[in-house]
């Protein structure tokens, strides 16, 4: 069960007060983020004060229809009378903003990772799957109508974080926020198309050479898809749209634990490690100087690839 409904008073106090609002979000932004702060600067404006949304890394192409009309250009950040961080877990995740936002008097963060620092003045963190359901409640306590503009947004964060409804995080409170808001945003297939089935055609054909090279060790219990360098150029992909790829191996019938090598320079690979229940890859990721969790981690491991696919089986094969 998730926990019970926070209280919000200190956050709709502080919020009340501001005539402006400085809204930052995550380095390597993602739809929860986004989310959060852009139904966060809706609703903010709504109330006729101002608000801007500021991320210190660009918006990835799939999430600009969010941001239009939101983001500033960094300059100005810190001149308004409350500065937000949301989906931020800790004050790294707010990049070059951080040592303005620590600097300024009025801070408040809402955030969904219980690691959180609690780097701001006024911290609420809580456990749901994703932050744009805890910015959902902080709404309906401050009474405001839940517009399109506002829900759309915070439905996209709901669907980012549970992967669709798919993750293990995805429970009974996900489920309500977003019957919630898809009771405002009407039909939204089309976005959720985009987001979760839409490929570039370039990561599209990149794609197909990375399947094709596919190699199955362990019975089939270990799927390695690789993606070398002269595939970037035949495809005309970038290296930053690999993302996801590794899902395909380990949700191959019959495996395990799926792995994506990517050679991000030379005799260097990144490499991605995704497990079913059961099996811990972050063991083997650690073992090559990575990290992360459980079923999902990543490291980097240099060397020829025969050879590095060798060391990289041969450590799997301790999980069996
Ligand atoms: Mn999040």
């Amino acid at each position: 069960m998730s926990a019970p409904l926070l209280d919000y008073t200190k956050a709709i106090e502080l919020i009340k007060k501001a005539s402006s609002v400085g809204v930052v979000v995550h380095v390597r932004p993602d739809g929860d983020c986004f989310g959060s702060g852009v139904a966060l600067c809706a609703a903010l404006r709504s109330m006729g004060k101002k608000a801007d949304l500021y991320s210190d890394d660009p918006v990835p192409s799939r999430l600009a229809f969010l941001t239009e009309g939101y983001l500033t250009q960094s300059e100005g950040f810190g001149s308004q009378e409350l500065l937000i961080a949301v989906d931020c877990g800790d004050l790294g995740r707010v990049g070059s903003f951080g040592s303005v936002f620590t600097k300024h008097k009025n801070t408040l963060q809402l955030d969904h990772h219980l690691t959180n620092d609690r780097f701001a003045k006024v911290n609420y963190v809580c456990d749901y799957a994703s932050n744009c359901e805890q910015i959902y409640e902080l709404l309906v306590q401050m009474g405001l109508p839940l517009t399109k503009e506002i829900a759309l947004p915070l439905y996209v964060g709901v669907i980012s974080d549970t992967g669709n409804f798919m993750n293990g995080n995805t429970d009974e409170h996900s489920f309500s926020t977003a019957a919630a808001l898809r009771a405002v945003t009407g039909d939204n297939s089309e976005v959720v198309r985009s987001l979760f089935r839409e490929n570039a055609r370039e990561r599209f054909l990149l794609l197909g050479l990375a399947l094709k090279n596919a190699r199955f060790y362990f019975d089939g219990k270990l799927c390695i898809i690789t993606v070398r360098a002269e595939d970037f150029q035949k495809s005309g992909a970038s290296t930053d749209q690999t993302e996801g790829f590794v899902d395909y191996a380990v949700n191959v019938t019959g495996t395990e634990i799926g792995i994506c090598m990517m050679e991000s320079g030379k005799n260097t690979f990144r490499v991605s490690l995704r497990s079913r229940q059961g099996y811990d890859v972050s063991e083997v990721a650690t073992y090559f100087g990575g990290g992360g969790h459980i079923q999902a981690a990543g490291c980097t491991v240099c060397g020829f690839y025969e050879d590095v696919v060798d060391r990289v089986v041969r450590q799997i094969g301790f999980l069996f």
